[in-house]
């Protein structure tokens, strides 16, 4: 297979686009569609600082060094959430964000959750009724919340985050399975800034995992293989396996089904609940200061009040 760019040995074949590409024309398609993206999106623009949630994986650390290679303004921010299940999965994964860092001279902000609050998100997760089984839900929710304080307390008012088309269209497809009506509203490349919130950004929300994987690979950039011990078993794992097997059959089926959503929900053909129609009265936590719906603490800091546990299960989380 051939490069149709130079006639190389192709690294790549993307049947969706029908295109195959050697390593350097691979390198330079990918950095160049992520800045289309970025600007047909109206995502950022270069006088502004970008926020990059970096995970250690193959999607964040690509896009930190994607928005790095255009010549953004783009620091890191590394969650070490204190997840060991025997494979140091959290530590592991902070020491290749911050190597990934060091060789390229870039900024990482890092937020350890146990020096910040005596305890690891397994460990709070557990004394929650939501959290107690699988500790996702409260993970979320930290992760959340510690992102958009992060950004705001750092003075950048955008944040991006790596989610690739695999991740949009199987979250897309659980929302449609189930009908979650408020979630497909505010699914979208760009959530745009609010009193309190940073702007969230999905530049990768186009990529394939398959893409993003094949980029960290020919860039030599070394990322966590392994993937979060809890994720095994997930209702996510299992629309993404469900839809590469009809990508199979019908090769773009994924690209079709986001980008169709996206078009007819901003057309107005696809009537969802607007906000003002879903009025949320949101106001600063007394704790943290961040917004939010429920009339005491948030759903993050109730996590740490812990004789009123119960109470803030019922609660929407904030963020
Ligand atoms: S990190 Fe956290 Fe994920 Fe691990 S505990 Fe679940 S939510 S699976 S993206
Ligand atoms: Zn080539
Ligand atoms: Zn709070």
């Amino acid at each position: 297979m051939k490069c149709m760019k130079c006639n190389e040995r192709a690294v790549i074949r993307m049947r969706q686009h029908r295109l195959a590409l050697c390593k350097d024309h691979y390198i330079e398609w990918f950095v160049q569609q992520t800045q289309r993206f970025i600007e047909k999106y109206h995502m950022f623009t270069r006088d502004e600082k970008v926020l990059v949630a970096v995970s250690g994986g193959k999607d964040s650390l690509a896009l930190w060094d994607v928005l790095w290679q255009l010549g953004y303004h783009a620091e890191g921010l590394y969650i070490n959430l204190g997840i060991d299940e025997g494979l140091h999965y959290s530590n592991e994964s902070e020491r290749l964000a911050r190597e990934f860092a060091e060789q390229r001279g870039l900024v990482l902000h890092v937020i350890n959750v146990e020096q910040a609050h005596g305890e690891t998100v397994p460990e709070i997760a557990r004394r929650t009724r939501r959290g107690r089984d699988k500790p996702c839900a409260v993970c979320g929710l930290i992760k959340r919340h510690d992102m958009n304080q992060a950004a705001l307390e750092l003075g950048f008012n955008v944040l991006a985050t790596a989610h690739n088309l695999d991740d949009e269209v199987a979250f897309l497809f659980g929302n449609v399975f189930h009908w979650n009506l408020e979630q497909m509203r505010r699914q979208a490349p760009i959530l745009p800034e609010s009193p309190g919130f940073a702007r969230k950004v999905k530049p990768f929300c186009r990529f394939s995992e398959r893409e993003t994987a094949a980029y960290s690979l020919v860039r030599g950039i070394a990322y966590i293989e392994d993937e979060c011990p809890f994720a095994e078993g997930s209702k996510q794992l299992l629309y993404k396996d469900l839809l590469n097997r009809l990508e199979e059959v019908e090769p773009g089926a994924k690209l079709r089904f986001y980008l169709g959503f996206i078009e007819a929900r901003d057309s107005g053909q696809l009537v969802l609940p607007r906000e003002e129609e879903v009025p949320l009265e949101l106001h600063p936590c007394p704790r943290c200061g961040q917004p939010t719906t429920s009339p005491g603490l948030c759903a993050y800091c109730r996590l740490f009040e812990r004789e009123s546990l119960e109470a803030s299960e019922t609660q929407r989380p904030s963020g």
